[in-house]
């Protein structure tokens, strides 16, 4: 099994020169860009690509569920991106308008990415397993000027139609012969002429690109505007901590619907280059591995709802499959318990490298690196270019103690920051307190500077005065051998004004029992502090999530207060 590659800049340096003597412009050299030129990412990830001599490399490898594939070269995204965008340009779609792409994981949603951007209208990615109502007040707020979407999901938009009086496309791409009504449109990506040349709409560094709808684990959905220079950002640290060299073949298992699935599913490798494979379907583990076997998947970024799961199937289903390939994994969405990292360096022989980030900071931010040393249940170090903190939840002033867990945050102005929330400048300015960006998480570092998460700040548990943050909680529930999945939450308690209550799944061949719950009660007790101590662990079937596979500890905490739960729109209702 090899080894991370490492790319030049990364083993020359230690962290600490590399941090010192960092600046993005490296990045901008990289991609070619001058400061006050015209940048636009669909141009970036595709004709630069072709002009850079890899016209004929494999873009993407495209399968689904049926077994259906398809193969596209760089040479062939640039001149369908470039067909999406002269079809989105003859419908009158005008540079900075919303163009919504709500489809699952079909080739159209990645080349229709690339064509709207080149186009200098606004993409605007959702989850396809959206229902009717969360797509109507997203369409609604980002005032949507054109729908791109399959057959299978046209009922959803047709319903909602009626309230959108400016959505004036809908866009369909597998219409074929079915009859379309008002403002419907079809798009045969196969069928319509290919466009060799289109003039690429000449975006600048702060021009609008990517509209993504965070992941919704509190409150409303906010829209986080991204610009065209986020590509500064994506391109490096796809190249840097996910270790992206020339013959690599990546899989991310994220849909673009979240910011991992255009950040590091689209944006980050192509602009690298990079040959990547999509698989359009739901989670089987012997499937998955059978994709990745055949495929020769080298670096694989995925998520711990998904490496949960596959530690739930065991490593024998591991062991049918020759994964010899894999070279380095990486992990993002969810706090990447220790469990989940050794079980994979006995699973797959390699470590799973956590890497933290979010919506509105666009690229990873805090991270393990290749060549790194990995302490599990640590997400790492601030990317080089990254100034991070944990501050004074009263104060807003860094804390230099190691060890003392405060509020994860960032000095603004990194290229791929979000630049405000679509329609609620409230909203944004909360983000900012005392010149720092809050990420609305909690952490603690140690003496040699590794992050260690606490929790979001919403999940932090008060009790008897003390903050306790879930992560420990749960990860030392997950060592007991019947847990599957947890979720530590606070309940009302007379004394201590909350305290720990543990939401837990089973694995299979485990049966709920007062037994089972004592034994895990014992087995955490002798892990944790008494405050950390779950007073009730209730078992269930599922735990909610987000659509993007996030536990919303929310749903759960407000339950045990009585209290309303709120936007429950991004949450997966089976
Ligand atoms: C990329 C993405 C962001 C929130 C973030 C935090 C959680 C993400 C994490 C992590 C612990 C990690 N999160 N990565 N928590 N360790 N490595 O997930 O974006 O959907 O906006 O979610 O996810 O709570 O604030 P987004």
């Amino acid at each position: 099994m090899s080894n991370p590659a490492v790319c030049e800049e990364l083993t020359a340096k230690s962290y600490e020169e590399l941090t010192a003597n960092f600046d993005w412009s490296i990045a901008e050299r990289q991609l070619g860009y001058q400061p006050g030129e015209a940048i636009n990412i669909g141009w970036m990830c595709s004709d630069r690509i072709c002009h850079l001599g890899m016209a004929d490399k494999v873009a993407l490898y495209w399968e689904d569920f049926q077994g259906n594939h398809q193969q596209f070269r760089f040479d062939d995204l640039r001149v369908l991106s470039n067909t999406v965008a002269q079809f989105v340009c003859d419908l009158g779609i005008q540079p900075g308008e919303r163009v919504c792409l709500f489809m699952d994981r079909v080739p159209e949603l990645y080349l229709g990415f690339l064509g709207i951007l080149k186009t200098g209208a606004v993409a605007q990615p959702l989850f396809s397993a959206f229902g009717d109502e969360s797509l109507l007040v997203r369409l609604q707020n980002a005032n949507t000027s054109a729908i791109v979407t399959q057959k299978k999901h046209l009922h959803k938009v047709r319903k909602i139609r009626e309230q959108l009086p400016n959505l004036r496309h809908i866009i369909v791409v597998d219409a074929g012969d079915s009859a379309l009504q008002a403002r419907e449109v079809s798009f045969d990506m196969k069928r319509t002429p290919r466009v060799e040349d289109f003039a690429v709409y000449p975006t600048m560094a702060e021009s609008a690109s990517v509209l993504h709808y965070t992941s919704g684990t509190t409150g409303q959905p906010k829209g986080a505007q991204h610009v065209h220079y986020s590509i500064i950002s994506q391109y490096l640290t796809a190249k840097w901590v996910l270790d992206l060299q020339p013959d690599d073949i990546y899989w991310c298992n994220a849909d673009p619907g979240w910011v991992t699935g255009t950040s590091y599913g689209i944006i980050g490798p192509w602009s690298n280059g990079t040959t990547q494979v999509v698989l359009d379907s739901g989670f089987n583990a012997e499937r998955w591995y059978e994709f990745m076997e055949r495929h020769r998947v080298t670096v694989w970024y995925s998520a711990p709802t998904a490496i949960r799961l596959l530690m739930k199937e065991g490593t024998e289903v591991v062991r049918r499959h020759d994964l010899s390939n894999l070279r380095y994994l990486a992990s993002v969405g969810e706090p990447l318990n220790a469990e989940a990292v050794i079980w994979s360096q006995e699973a797959f022989g390699k470590m799973f490298h956590d890497t933290f980030w979010q919506t509105e900071t666009g690229c990873i931010v805090i991270t393990n690196f290749p060549g790194m040393p990995i302490k599990p249940g640590s997400m790492g170090r601030p990317f080089p270019g990254i100034t991070a903190a944990v501050l004074n939840t009263k104060t807003y002033e860094p804390i230099t103690e190691p060890g003392i867990a405060g509020l994860i945050a960032l000095r603004p102005g990194w290229p791929s920051q979000v630049r405000g929330y679509w329609d609620n400048e409230a909203g944004f300015k909360a983000k900012f307190k005392n010149g720092w960006y809050l990420c609305g998480d909690r952490a603690s570092i140690d003496g040699d500077g590794y992050y260690w998460f606490m929790g979001r700040d919403d999940d932090v548990i008060n009790t008897g005065g003390h903050l306790v943050g879930p992560f420990e909680i749960e990860s030392a529930l997950l060592e007991h051998p019947a847990v599957y999945e947890s979720a530590a939450v606070a309940k009302p308690d007379p004394v201590n004004m909350e305290v720990v209550k543990a939401f837990v799944t089973l694995k299979r061949g485990y049966e709920p029992s007062d037994d089972l719950e004592l034994e895990i009660m014992n087995h955490i007790r002798k892990r944790l502090s008494p405050l950390a101590m779950p007073q009730a662990i209730e078992f269930v079937d599922s735990l909610p999530k987000t659509r993007s596979g996030k536990i919303v500890r929310r749903v759960l905490r407000c339950k045990e207060f009585n209290e309303p739960v709120g936007d429950l729109s991004t949450i997966m209702d089976d």
